[in-house]
């Protein structure tokens, strides 16, 4: 089915057969390698220096980094990971401790490291794939455990992995054993949590056309698979939330917003046994829906399109709609960044839109005014010195919701960085 809808979608868009390679479905280590060895210019390079030292954004750089507003506090390469790319990030805070913890994808693994001193973050070592090496890791969290699937990686599957033995590890970095491998699906291109309910949904699978799995994991190493939704067929990302935004004839239920190629879904997925398709909406120019994040009010909602950049020249495109009415998302405005570069995963916290921007870094964008349809970037931390084109290098995810204010970023080629606004 997903092909099918590929074939639809991409009929009069030939290159894009090519650029899907770095979307999402052939593995794209080959051009990784050759992409770190082409930007040989970067001052930046890992060499030598795995975690650099604190730097202040100053007259518009840190450490060699162009920024705006956001500080540098440290970096840990792709060399102390032992990896060869890195891809999504998550975090985790003990609740006990209050321990901060980054989780983050590596192409052979996942890996994990204490930032609760955030200048000098503590690498503890990596759960190891399951499978084969894979440049697609995406990893949620529940409760104190993560959960880790992988695309174009054979029979995958889902890892749970108790992160409290994070707190106890001993002679750093070391090789950590999963907790429960549940197999009975494939690969995954992500995976959505409602942390509210305690259920994941497994995306971009090989079963329900690719929509979205019901996994209930209430009790976090006993999963119980409750079906899925294949009508809306493949979501690439999605966000579930149990509903308390401005439609109030679906206070209370579970909504899944999925990005599914050439249009955002909204689906009642309330009852595991009969989930209802609610609405779907595109808009113009669509090249590849890929991600989407609602508001702290749950109105708007950040849909980023991975191709449009590359298919039809924008500026960084990011597409916000209205939500007011769940039976009827219309689209409220499109705002254009200040580079050429691709946009990734966004999310928002309280205000600020964070958006993983590929080549572009990460980018800050204030949102307080989305009514008037005002959005204006008030800062960014650019890991990818050589260029802002549009292509599949630099970050691919940032997690803003530390309570400390510690920004997390994945940089696909170098790794990870750990910055604050100033
Ligand atoms: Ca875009
Ligand atoms: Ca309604
Ligand atoms: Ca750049």
């Amino acid at each position: 089915m997903r092909f099918i809808r590929y074939n639809l979608l991409l009929a009069t868009l030939i290159s894009t057969l090519f650029i899907l390679s770095g979307c999402k479905d052939e593995p794209i280590d080959d051009s990784f390698d050759s992409t770190m060895t082409d930007n040989t210019g970067d001052e930046n390079d890992d060499s030598g220096t795995p975690t650099a030292m604190e730097a202040p954004c100053e007259n518009g750089l840190a450490a060699g980094f162009a920024c705006k507003n956001y500080n540098l506090i440290s970096r840990l390469s792709l060399e102390v990971f032992d990896a060869a790319s890195a891809s999504d990030i998550w975090g985790w805070t003990d609740l006990e401790t209050q321990k901060e913890y980054v989780l983050i994808g590596l192409n052979n693994g996942t890996g994990f490291v204490d930032i609760s001193t955030p200048s000098e973050p503590l690498y503890l070592g990596k759960l190891p794939t399951v499978t084969v090496n894979s440049s697609w890791r995406d990893v949620k969290v529940y409760d104190h455990y993560a959960f880790i699937v992988s695309d174009n990686a054979q029979n995958y599957g889902m890892q749970i992995f108790d992160l409290t033995k994070l707190n106890t590890v001993e002679n750093p970095p070391v090789t950590f054993e999963v907790d429960k491998h549940l197999t009975t699906f494939g690969s995954a291109h992500n995976l959505v949590i409602n942390e509210a309910i305690g259920y994941v949904y497994p995306v971009g699978t090989n079963q329900y056309n690719g929509g979205p799995h019901f996994i209930n994991i209430q009790d976090p190493l006993n999963p119980i698979d409750e079906g899925g939704f294949s009508e809306s067929g493949y979501s690439h990302d999605g966000q579930v939330v149990t509903y308390n935004g401005p439609d109030e004839e679906h206070h209370g239920k579970e909504i899944f917003i999925g990005s599914n190629e050439n249009e955002i879904v909204v689906i009642d997925i309330t009852d595991k046994s009969n989930p209802v398709s609610i609405s779907s909406a595109s808009y113009s120019n669509y090249a590849y829906t890929h991600q989407g994040w609602f508001d702290k009010n749950q109105r708007y909602l950040y849909v980023g399109d991975e191709l449009d950049e590359r298919n039809f020249g924008y500026k960084t495109r990011t597409l916000v709609f209205d939500l007011l009415d769940l039976d009827n998302p219309l689209l409220h405005m499109e705002y254009l960044g200040a580079t050429n570069a691709i946009d990734h995963n966004g999310y928002i916290h309280e205000d600020t839109f964070y958006l993983a921007n590929y080549t572009g870094g990460v980018r800050m964008i204030d949102v307080s005014d989305i009514d008037s349809k005002t959005m204006f970037e008030t800062g960014y931390f650019d890991t990818y010195p050589a260029n802002d084109n549009a292509g599949f290098d630099g970050v691919w995810s940032v997690y803003p919701f530390f309570k400390s204010g510690n920004i997390v970023v994945s940089d696909i080629n170098t790794g990870l960085y750990v910055i604050q606004k100033k």
